[in-house]
């Protein structure tokens, strides 16, 4: 039964203006409403929190509207919605993005400043939500601003973790973790939705029976049950869209076990509560899936199974049958963490809607998708069986019906005994594990990677013989990235001058950066352009002092390496290159050497120990260089700590040479390569990942292409690589890698890098030896074209005038028409 009289309230929120105006003066009124009546603040106890969360909460009654407006739109068209599946979510601050979408940053400002307020400091105070280790997570946050500005109706479910990925700090040149208590001073942008909440069982043990109609039946009697409950958050699209991120939080059933309270006990009475609330504790701060523990797999199916029971809620809220699930709904699985779901919806309609086996598996493998998201044999996912078992002994049956019903069909279509062990869900080498990924394939209608060469390498290496059995399955969608957050938001001098030119289009439609070439060789436009750069420049030269200690002088070439910090992105072989450049001014042989600044920002997982040792190795190198008198005015070198989306907004728009460097055929796609080149960055690159596409776009000539190819690599492995035979060929080698050890770098401690050393002339698995020196004759070009200004503005212009390709409104684009099936709704305000 609906209130009509709220109804009616609804549906005048869009018209009546005043109800939650733009203008400066409803801004104005409305922050002070907050400060006041919500906060209770005095003006002499103010705080800037206080500030900060007074303007989110304003701008969050705007965002809430759009998300009531659209909601209500999507209702009435009874449209095909998405279901966006992800254990990770980077969405990085909230506000200044609002103000952008809803395109009041203006207004809001002076407003503010009418107050003797200002924004840039306001907007400083948020402490960003870090619910992801990196690509994967910055991506499912970059599809939910495209999916709102589509007009996609979409949800992202995930987890409200309560600490996010850590805090890096660097003491005396090591990692070291601090927690990430992002929600310490509140978090203004969620709205508790305690009503909206689901039971989620674990462990015990499962009972076949038969009803009194003959019908089999299966009952799950768990070793414990927790709850979820949501909290939403409103995610913006350009102009007018919201949609609703919801994060699910663990909690106890009951507060107490009474029972036990009755008995006087009260600490294990609330113990109980406290291990609940532990499913949702913490992020795991490995990327690429290294190593899952008991808990990881608890965080994964909690996630799932709360966002399912609610969809299967929505569904029939709305008066629609089950069977038509899959009609009404796409669930696109961000990688393998959530793939229990193919278990969990089997589950629900079997054993908690009584359908039969046949019908459940219509609806359920025409109703998810999956994407992949890395080829690291070490970071497929697996799962033990008797850990499954033990904590989800239902779905483990179910697993191994679908598997032998899968393979059956496979017998059937005259696969050997090889093929089918291959393929099977199970995986007999060793301890039996589930592959969760032949899970998710089985389970799933489509299965994309996230760049042309992935995909293919999906299709032709990892997935192969699922690849043959169902070649219509699989599919690509490259990746792409919020252009409006990486460029109109963090880059607002570049934006001005951009749509100065060609006017503003490019805010929904990134392909108009194409009228940008005719001005490419244009010397007053690149010396506008130029200018730009260089303040950029001077800002992030303020961040790097403050955060990391190091001057720099914004004239010098600004070459950057951001992203995760891991062996196969090869951080290292940009070290041993400035340790070689570094031995020849020792030497005087520098004069062409540009004058550069080597920046480097990333986490490494901690118990990643390489990782973490590449990580001593840049701070060592930097120490070295930057306190050498006779080198530091030529190079400096800078780790900039605690690498996040904040920090990203303010590195990308000031680098002039971006680093993607990873051995061909690892990186699956990468996207921090897109935000540099869309910032104006020229790229040196191998063809790995969307390196490829990065370069089909701009043109090989606008881009610094070295080392070997995926094939060229595997050919190498083939032969069988021998690391050794270039640190004795090659002298440069044999120099800078004797140098390592030698005592020069980090206290004196020639034993330092030893396994650094060691891993290099023994496996070197990333073959850094075997792409060195093409990656060094690479970097000469780079510095002979840094001498030449314009020829260098010419270049990275023309880069950006030709990303229209990489912004995520293209990838959400190619989603909805080769994988969901969804049109965009046309919304109206
Ligand atoms: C990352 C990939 O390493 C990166 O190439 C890709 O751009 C990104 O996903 C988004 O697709 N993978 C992860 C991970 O972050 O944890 O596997």
């Amino acid at each position: 039964e609906h209130n009509r009289s709220i109804e009616k309230y609804f549906s005048s929120i869009g018209e009546n203006a005043s109800e939650i105006g733009r203008s400066k003066a409803d801004i104005k009124k409305d922050f002070l409403h907050k400060l006041f009546y919500h906060l209770g603040r005095v003006p002499a106890l103010t705080t800037d929190n206080d500030l900060y969360t007074a303007l989110a909460l304003t701008v969050r009654d705007r965002a809430l509207r759009q998300f009531v407006r659209s909601t209500e739109q999507f209702a009435e068209k009874d449209a095909r919605g998405v279901a966006y599946f992800s254990a990770e979510f980077l969405p990085g601050p909230h506000l200044g993005n609002n103000l952008l979408n809803l395109e009041i940053m203006e207004e809001t400002r002076q407003a503010l400043a009418e107050l003797d307020l200002d924004l840039d400091h306001i907007l400083e105070q948020e402490v960003e939500p870090g619910l992801g280790n990196g690509g994967l997570g910055r991506l499912a946050s970059c599809y939910m601003n495209s999916m709102a500005t589509l007009g996609i109706p979409a949800i992202g479910y995930g987890i409200r973790y309560e600490f996010g990925i850590f805090k890096q700090e660097i003491r005396e040149g090591w990692q070291s973790e601090a927690t990430d208590k992002w929600l310490h001073y509140g978090n203004p942008w969620e709205v508790m939705r305690p009503e909206i909440s689901y039971e989620v069982k674990f462990g015990g043990r499962t009972e076949a029976g038969t009803s009194k109609e003959g019908k089999y039946f299966v009952e799950w009697h768990p070793e414990s049950v927790i709850k979820g409950t949501a909290y939403d958050t409103p995610i913006l699209g350009y102009q007018s869209n919201g949609i609703i991120m919801r994060l699910w939080k663990a909690e106890a059933v009951e507060s107490f076990d009474f029972s036990i309270y009755n008995m006087g006990d009260y600490y294990r009475a609330v113990e109980k509560k406290l291990r609940s609330e532990n499913i949702t504790k913490v992020l795991y701060p490995n990327d690429e899936n290294l190593s899952g523990k008991e808990l990881r797999l608890k965080q994964q199916y909690f996630f799932v199974s709360c966002s399912l029971q609610d969809m299967i809620h929505l569904h029939l809220l709305q008066g629609r049958r089950l069977n038509e699930f899959h009609e009404k709904f796409s669930v696109q699985l961000n990688d393998t963490h959530p793939s229990i779901a193919v278990a969990e919806l089997m589950r629900l309609l079997l054993d908690e809607h009584d359908m039969e086996w046949d019908d459940a598996w219509h609806i359920t493998s025409h109703t998810f998708a999956y994407t992949n998201h890395t080829l690291l044999p070490e970071a497929l996912e697996k799962w033990s069986i008797s850990l499954l078992g033990r904590i989800l002994p239902r779905h483990l049956e179910l697993i191994y019906e679908i598997n032998s019903r899968f393979l059956e069909e496979l017998r059937e279509k005259g696969l050997n005994g090889e093929q089918i062990a291959r393929m099977s869900l199970i995986d007999d080498h060793g301890e039996q594990a589930v592959r969760m990924a032949h899970l998710a394939t089985v389970g799933s209608y489509k299965v994309n990677g996230v760049s042309a060469l992935h995909s293919r390498l999906l299709k032709t290496q990892v997935l192969n013989d699922f690849a043959k059995l169902w070649p219509e399955k699989f599919t690509n969608v490259t990746n792409g990235v919020a252009h409006r957050r990486f460029l109109a938001l963090s880059n607002p001098r570049l934006a001005s001058l951009i749509t100065e030119k060609i006017g503003d289009q490019w805010l929904t439609d990134l392909t108009s950066f194409r009228e940008l070439e005719k001005y490419a060789g244009d010397p007053a436009f690149q010396q506008q352009w130029r200018k730009v750069k260089l303040e950029n420049k001077k800002e992030l030269c303020k961040l790097l002092a403050e955060r990391a200690g190091v001057e720099v002088d914004p004239a010098m070439l600004f070459d950057v390496q951001v992203k995760r910090i891991h062996e196969y992105k090869r951080q290292h072989l940009k070290v041993l290159h400035i340790i070689d450049l570094y031995l020849r001014i020792k030497d005087g042989k520098g004069e062409d050497i540009a004058a550069s600044a080597f920046i480097f920002a990333g986490k490494a997982a901690p118990g990643y120990f390489m990782a973490k040792l590449i990580i001593r190795l840049i701070t060592a190198v930097a120490d070295l260089i930057n306190n050498d008198e006779e080198v530091n005015r030529k190079l400096k070198v800078v780790f900039l700590p605690n690498f996040n989306v904040k920090q990203a907004q303010r590195v990308y728009p000031a680098a002039d040479l971006s680093e993607q460097i990873s051995m061909a055929g690892k990186e699956a796609s990468g996207t921090g390569n897109m935000k540099f080149a869309l910032n104006g960055a020229l790229t040196i690159g191998t063809l790995d990942g969307a390196n490829v596409e990065i370069m089909e776009e701009v043109g090989e000539e606008n881009f610094f292409l070295f080392g070997q190819t995926t094939e060229e690599v595997q050919e190498t492995k083939r032969k069988g690589y021998r690391p050794y035979e270039f640190y004795e060929e090659n002298s440069n080698i044999r120099r800078v890698l004797d140098f390592l050890v030698s005592g020069a770098l980090g206290e004196g401690d020639p034993e330092l890098f030893r396994p650094l050393f060691n891993n290099l002339v023994q496996q070197d698995q990333y073959q850094l030896l075997k792409d060195f020196r093409s990656y060094c004759e690479k970097k000469e070009e780079v510095f002979k074209l840094w001498a030449n200004e314009s020829e260098w503005d010419r270049r990275s212009i023309l880069n950006v005038a030709r990303m229209g390709k990489f912004s995520s409104d293209r990838s959400i684009r190619d989603y909805c028409e080769n994988i969901w099936n969804v049109e965009p709704v046309r919304l109206r305000d």
